[in-house]
């Protein structure tokens, strides 16, 4: 079996994991120090969140040099230590690659703009705009006084659009390629990379967010340049995870199917918006048999899964479908969330902070955030005349912020992050939720983890078998594993009620350590068990 299916990827955003030297902003060398928990919890591979130099318009996400380190993380010798640090604990680690755009300060970008010939042709430059809106709100175009032209940015206007229709810069990016992983990555998760090639620039269908979204989302021209990266990677002991924004399962298939492998596995987002209508921000009420007919039409729908619930973009799941009103719910539903991901077919990403129960933060104001897209979101919002409160209220639950608060190390000042002024709000609650607490408390959430990652591990039926959706209603979440002969069964309470439910079996674990069944669930209860 490929080892990326056997190991665990925990994703670190840096610039909230852990700071060294005091400037309020995580580094490699804060990174570096906290290998040991990571190879306790059970980690094989870390997603590294780029670290690459930025003007950080997007947190690290407008890259103006793909080869470099940027200074508020440490120095390429910092990686390096990193790559050999890991390797040591046999923790591999993938690179965030990030190529449907560059910074517009990026060398590149700049001589683009200058009409210098051998670059003029690396973004997307055009004497008039068309009707596209961008993945934060605004207008896709931006006119550049230097060019004297337009140019396109999927995102923010300090991200402009690389042109995949130029061979030069596919040859540039594969070069990108090669240079991390000859220095020893094991791969890259690949940032919004089913919409690289746009078909054409012609007006689109309007569409209440994302007018242009088929100019561009998962096109022919996409799959030949995925082909011509593939050819490198295909050099290398790597693999690839794709986040492909809006993707629906044919595209998917399209993408990671074992014959043409573009990707061997990508982020898909229905999962997280069961209870969620406009691009996430709406709320609707919460079914568990919703969720359990999406994860049935990915777990069967796919060779392989990246099985995920959340990253960097997204709201803590404790607090998206959990309940943190009180703390053993907060526990138990942790720890049931923890049982789904677990024991789902696919490889397994943990964010940092979601091993130990992390909450949404406790902001009271949008002026508070950070993100561009939460604070543009506020500003759509307003055009449509919604209160202030109830803005408020959908923003704060779905920001990309939520994510983002420095991870809680222990109850000290500033969670034991940095001992500077950290660069985003410490959750208050890391007075009682933070790594100290829970490392050598049986009963953690991160005991719990530790436990289910063991339990994965050891468990064919679990990696490898046939997902087998079984009783559902809005509350109650069940299904089966099943590889050959061998049958498991997972049953999840999502609900803050005591509910009837038959089961057989022997148990395997469960998150409130029952030693029988009784034929009732309480809330927030989840049990496996051995059929
Ligand atoms: O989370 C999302 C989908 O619901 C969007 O907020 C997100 O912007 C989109 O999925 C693309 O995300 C990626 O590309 C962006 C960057 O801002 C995100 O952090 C990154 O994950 C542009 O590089």
């Amino acid at each position: 079996m490929e080892w990326w299916k056997e190991r665990v990827v925990y994703q670190i955003y840096p610039r909230s994991f852990m700071d060294s030297d005091g400037d309020g902003i995580g580094d490699i060398r804060g990174i570096i120090s906290r290998l040991g928990d990571l190879k306790d919890l059970g980690v094989g591979v870390i997603w590294l969140s780029p670290v690459y130099r930025s003007p950080d318009a997007d947190n690290g996400y407008d890259i103006s040099d793909y080869c470099s380190i940027d200074p508020k993380f440490g120095t390429m010798d910092d990686m390096d230590a990193l790559f050999s640090e890991a390797a040591k604990r046999d923790i591999k680690i993938i690179m965030d690659l990030v190529v449907n755009h560059t910074s517009d300060e990026h060398e590149w970008f700049v001589k683009s703009r200058a009409n210098d010939p051998e670059y003029r042709d690396y973004y997307i430059w055009s004497d008039k705009p068309n009707n596209w809106d961008t993945f934060f709100m605004e207008d896709a175009w931006t006119f550049d006084e230097v060019r004297g032209q337009y140019y396109l940015h999927l995102f923010h206007s300090k991200q402009p659009d690389l042109n995949y229709k130029n061979p030069k810069v596919i040859e540039e990016i594969k070069k990108v390629l090669r240079f991390w992983l000859d220095k020893g990555a094991a791969g890259f998760r690949c940032d919004v990379i089913n919409v690289l090639y746009k078909k054409d620039l012609d007006d689109a269908k309007q569409r209440l967010v994302l007018t242009g979204l088929e100019k561009y989302k998962t096109t022919w021209g996409c799959h030949n340049v995925l082909k011509e990266f593939r050819a490198v990677l295909d050099e290398y002991d790597c693999f690839t995870v794709g986040e492909t924004v809006m993707v629906d399962l044919a595209e998917a298939k399209s993408l990671c199917d074992a014959e043409r492998r573009e990707l061997n596995m990508i982020f898909h987002f229905d999962h997280l918006e069961v209870d969620r209508r406009i691009a996430k921000y709406i709320p609707k009420k919460f079914k568990a048999r919703k969720l359990l007919e999406v994860l049935d039409k990915w777990q069967n729908g796919l060779e392989w899964d990246a099985v995920y619930f959340e990253n960097h973009d997204q709201s803590r799941i404790v607090s998206h479908y959990g309940d943190t009103s009180e703390p053993e719910f907060w526990r138990r539903s942790a720890k049931m969330l923890a049982t789904l991901e677990f024991t789902l077919s696919g490889t397994p990403f943990v964010y940092q902070g979601q091993e130990i129960g992390m909450t949404n933060f406790d902001f009271t104001s949008v002026e508070q955030l950070d993100d561009v897209e939460s604070r543009n979101m506020d500003k759509m919002l307003k055009k449509f005349h919604i209160p202030k409160k109830l803005r408020w209220k959908w923003i704060g639950a779905a920001s990309r912020d939520n994510a983002r608060t420095p991870v809680q190390w222990d109850a000290s000042a500033n969670a034991g992050f940095t001992s500077g002024t950290p660069w985003l709000g410490v959750n208050a609650n890391h007075k009682t939720i933070n790594y100290a607490a829970q490392r050598n408390d049986p009963e953690s959430v991160l005991s719990y983890y530790k436990s289910m990652i063991k339990l994965r591990a050891g468990s064919d039926v679990l990696k490898y078998g046939d997902f087998i959706p079984s009783l559902i209603d809005d509350r109650v979440l069940a299904y089966v594993k099943r590889l050959g002969e061998k049958k498991i069964g997972v049953v999840m309470n999502f609900s803050a009620e005591r509910v009837k439910a038959r089961i057989d079996g022997e148990i395997i674990i469960s998150n409130t350590g029952r030693s029988k069944l009784s034929g009732t669930l309480w809330p927030y209860e989840a049990i496996v068990v051995k059929l």
